[in-house]
């Protein structure tokens, strides 16, 4: 297949001024006719009339009203028009019930739906299935269903949408579905309907994602001057969904794992998630839908900023430092990671072959960074009137980064075109920090390098951010958060220590560097153990007072992995470490949930990339009995104070979901996990049996699944076996927390087991998934894993080739490891890239991992 180029943008030959579609509605054979007034473009500078189509059945096309013959391909269709506005109408056929990659229109339990973001509207009917064609929609729905739904508002089952959209923000649902409602009124006194619509019995499970809707429906009003601008609003879940949800205008879908909620069946996690994606989605109303892209390339520009939005909103719901440092142990474990491999990519990258292989940890999570850089630059007043300025310019448009940047360049009168960089330069970049003391004056040095990553071996310096403190060797503070610019090679920074000290200069000074991780990079801080130590315990920034914690256990576990534990330094750094962390732990005034960050080790893949960095080869196995091993022995020396928090902390028998009582969960449930072996699980029995919501009873099972407790599972399983969300968790832990040696054969018993639906997206990540989560399985040197892994790809590419390529990202890391293991993994992509049928999405993804 050729790829797509953002240098060869063109844009499309007609303007659309309106599209009335009719559905009758058949589970395989449904009819769909369009009604499309088109009118040339005087900006195109091809004539051709090309209509998107994909797997349809072209019945009847006319041009005003005089039958007309296109001649149909495989992409779409071309066809002979008149040099003046013009209306196309046509008929096509399609079978919703045979469409399992889930693209278009398909039917999930019974429900007719639809998911068109990027290009499943052309497996809808005939169109110019591109987003910087916008036009207000017109839709009929003909069913015997109770409900029908479509963008806009609606009069019987005709719904209108006046503001105009690209076809991947149209939607359509139509079932037997109850509404969870309630009302918004806007900031201008409109009133909005709001409805949550689910199955018939899950209708109590939906006052959370209501909530956290009003909450975002307010918040975009209070922080970004947005209102909503129907009279209808509403959500659907369901249970069959390539991603997480979907922000079709006025009728967001999402996935029914981020709507349905209660105590019982759902995380705090789960709660979080749901509060975060609503939030997205509706913030997408402004950054997406009112303003879109102008193609797939620029889709950071609605993704960057409203995954970057939804943070801003998680942080003012819940603690901010908590949610920060949350959003950087994603951002490492999974675009670092993706950053540092084979598909390293441009947060705006230049060609795709399959776009969906583009909805990406680096165009999200590495998109949202680069907007909180440009605010961290400009200050939140000069960030808010760009913003401003990018809604009133450009509302109605198909926009680029170019747009955007251009508003912050005039409001702040600046020159972003280094910034930019960050858009065009794939890599994580690295920043060394080095320091000496010349008397009463510190001199400290920064330096940066980009590495080269896939089609680009040389990179320009990166324009990046850095916040930093200095501190006192007795732990006060001398220089609060300062914005330091490092735009070059080498920055050069001189403080006068005697100043700073207020007279006096201090004997020993440690710099807080990227405070708040003010950019997405990989700092080298050079601190000695004690110093990190120090920040741990005074920095008045909590994220680095996390990340000095985390930097002390990761230096630990790496000697112990690589064999230098017994050293008698290494000894002794490890009992400094504990004691480090103990009082941490003794000050009360600390939130329960930032503790509990501060206690949580880092993950195995953490691990296997700190080994890789130290220029060694990561045995899985090891890294994993080493891990285990430290937290044991952490969970034995702490084990008074994390008595003490697992007995003070307990909230109650009544659950909410707020952050607070979250935060003592997490805390609680930290504490069970260090102090729990799997010699030791009476406090895990204990907890399982009581528990009464899923938070403490998921926690619970975690452990004693990993103490090989197989009778918990079984107890698990039969009383949640009717619940579709709470079974996906349990496949999931199944294998992710089942000892390495096991893991394996759960994970192929699971794939027999009779709930195990592969074609349902949620249960096919939650069985993959959960043996990808466990390395030290996945990673077998028999290779059966990456083997296990391989055969479900392919045969899921079959039926979904979206899933099976997002899927495919377990073998990214393959040069991570040691020629055996590395040849098995190859063996298994090879396998993949010659398997008969093979997808665009899964080939593509597979021929950029191979390198
Ligand atoms: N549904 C996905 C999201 O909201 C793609 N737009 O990010
Ligand atoms: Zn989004």
């Amino acid at each position: 297949p050729q790829p797509t180029r953002l240098a060869d943008y063109t844009p499309f030959s007609f303007e659309i001024d309106s599209v009335e579609l009719t559905f009758t509605l058949h589970p395989t054979a449904t009819r769909v006719r369009s009604k499309i007034a088109f009118r040339p473009n005087p900006a195109a500078t091809d004539p051709t009339f090309f209509l998107h189509g994909e797997g349809l059945n072209l019945i009847s096309a006319h041009i005003d009203g005089t039958p007309v013959t296109p001649r149909v391909t495989d992409t779409g269709l071309i066809c002979a028009v008149p040099d003046a506005p013009f209306t196309w109408e046509a008929e096509v056929q399609i079978n919703p019930q045979a469409n399992t990659a889930l693209e278009g229109l398909y039917m999930s339990n019974g429900m007719y739906c639809t998911q068109c973001e990027a290009e499943g509207f052309r497996k809808i009917t005939y169109y110019p299935d591109r987003p910087d064609v916008m036009a207000p929609f017109t839709v009929h729905i003909d069913s015997d269903l109770p409900v029908k739904l479509s963008n806009g508002n609606a009069d019987g089952d005709t719904w209108h949408d006046p503001w105009p959209k690209p076809a991947y923000l149209f939607a359509l649902v139509a079932g037997d579905l109850v509404a969870h409602s309630d009302t918004f009124t806007t900031a201008s006194g409109a009133d909005v309907a709001l409805n949550i619509w689910v199955r018939p019995g899950d209708e109590d499970k939906c006052a959370y994602a209501m909530d956290a809707l009003k909450r975002s429906m307010r918040w975009d009003e209070t922080e970004y001057g947005r209102e909503y601008d129907l009279s209808v609003f509403n959500i659907v879940a369901v249970d069959d969904f390539n991603m997480g949800a979907m922000e079709n205008k006025g009728l967001n879908i999402f996935n029914s794992k981020y709507v349905l909620a209660s105590p019982e069946t759902a995380t705090d996690r789960d709660y979080a998630f749901i509060e975060a994606i609503v939030a997205h989605e509706y913030f997408h109303n402004w950054t997406g839908n009112r303003i879109t892209c102008r193609d797939w390339f620029q889709l950071c520009l609605k993704e960057g900023l409203t995954v970057f939005r939804d943070q801003q909103f998680s942080g003012d719901m819940r603690s901010a430092p908590v949610e920060r440092i949350g959003n950087v142990l994603q951002l490492r474990a999974r675009q670092f990671r993706e950053d540092a491999g084979p598909l390293a990519h441009n947060v705006r990258p230049e060609s795709y072959i399959e776009i969906n292989n583009f909805y990406t940890a680096t165009v999200y999570e590495k998109g949202a960074e680069v907007i909180g850089m440009l605010r961290t630059y400009l200050g939140a007043d000069l960030y808010r009137a760009g913003c401003e300025l990018y809604f009133n310019r450009h509302d109605g448009q198909a926009c680029t980064i170019e747009d955007w940047l251009a508003c912050f360049e005039e409001v702040a009168a600046t020159d972003l075109s280094q910034f930019k960089r960050w858009y065009s330069q794939a890599g994580t970049p690295k920043v060394s920090a080095s320091w000496r003391r010349d008397g009463d004056t510190l001199h400290l040095s920064l330096s940066q390098e980009v590495p080269p990553t896939p089609g680009q071996p040389m990179k320009e310096p990166a324009k990046i951010p850095v916040v930093l403190g200095l501190l006192a060797g007795d732990g006060t503070e001398i220089l609060p958060s300062t914005l330091m610019d490092l735009d070059s090679p080498n920055l050069d920074l001189v403080f006068d220590l005697k100043d700073l000290g207020g007279g006096t200069a201090p004997d020993h000074v440690v710099p807080s560097l990227l405070r708040g991780f003010s950019a997405p990079v990989v700092l080298d801080a050079a601190l000695s153990a004690q110093d990190r130590a120090l920040l741990l315990a005074h920095d008045t920034d909590p994220f680095n007072r996390w990340e000095a914690a985390r930097s002390l256990l990761r230096e630990v576990l790496v000697a112990e992995i690589t064999g230098q534990g017994t050293s008698p330094e290494q000894v002794a750094r490890r009992d400094m470490v504990l004691s480090a962390l103990q009082d941490f732990c003794t000050d009360e005034s600390l939130d329960p949930a930032f503790i509990a960050l501060v206690l949580t080790f880092p993950s195995e893949d953490d691990l296997t990339q700190a080994v890789v960095d130290a220029g060694l080869v990561p045995d899985p196995l090891i890294i994993a009995q080493v891990r285990d091993g430290r937290m044991a022995a952490v969970g034995d020396g702490l084990k008074d104070i994390l008595t003490r928090y697992y007995l003070d902390l307990d909230p109650g028998p009544d659950y909410t979901p707020d952050a607070d009582s979250a935060g003592k969960r997490a805390l609680r449930n930290t504490a069970l996990m260090l102090l729990s072996t799997p010699q030791d699980l009476a406090l895990a029995r204990a907890q399982f049996a009581d528990a009464t919501n899923m938070t403490d009873q998921l926690a619970a099972l975690s452990v004693l699944i990993k103490g090989d407790d197989r009778e918990a599972a079984q107890a698990f399983e039969a009383q949640w076996r009717e619940d579709r969300l709470v079974m996906d968790k349990w496949f999931m832990i199944s294998v992710a927390s089942a000892p390495a040696s096991e893991a394996l054969q759960v994970a192929q018993d699971l794939s027999r087991h009779t709930l195990f639906d592969w074609k349902n997206p949620n249960r096919f990540r939650s069985l993959l998934g959960g043996l990808i989560a466990n390395p030290a399985a996945f990673h077998d040197p028999s290779g059966a894993g990456y083997a296990f892994v391989a055969d479900w790809l392919i045969k899921m590419d079959g039926a979904n080739p979206q899933t099976a390529a997002r899927m495919s990202t377990a073998f990214e890391t393959w040069r991570r490891y040691d020629a055996d293991r590395q040849a098995l993994m190859l063996e298994a992509l090879d396998r993949i890239a010659t398997a008969p049928g093979l997808s665009r999405d899964l080939g593509e993804m597979v021929s950029r991992m191979r390198g």
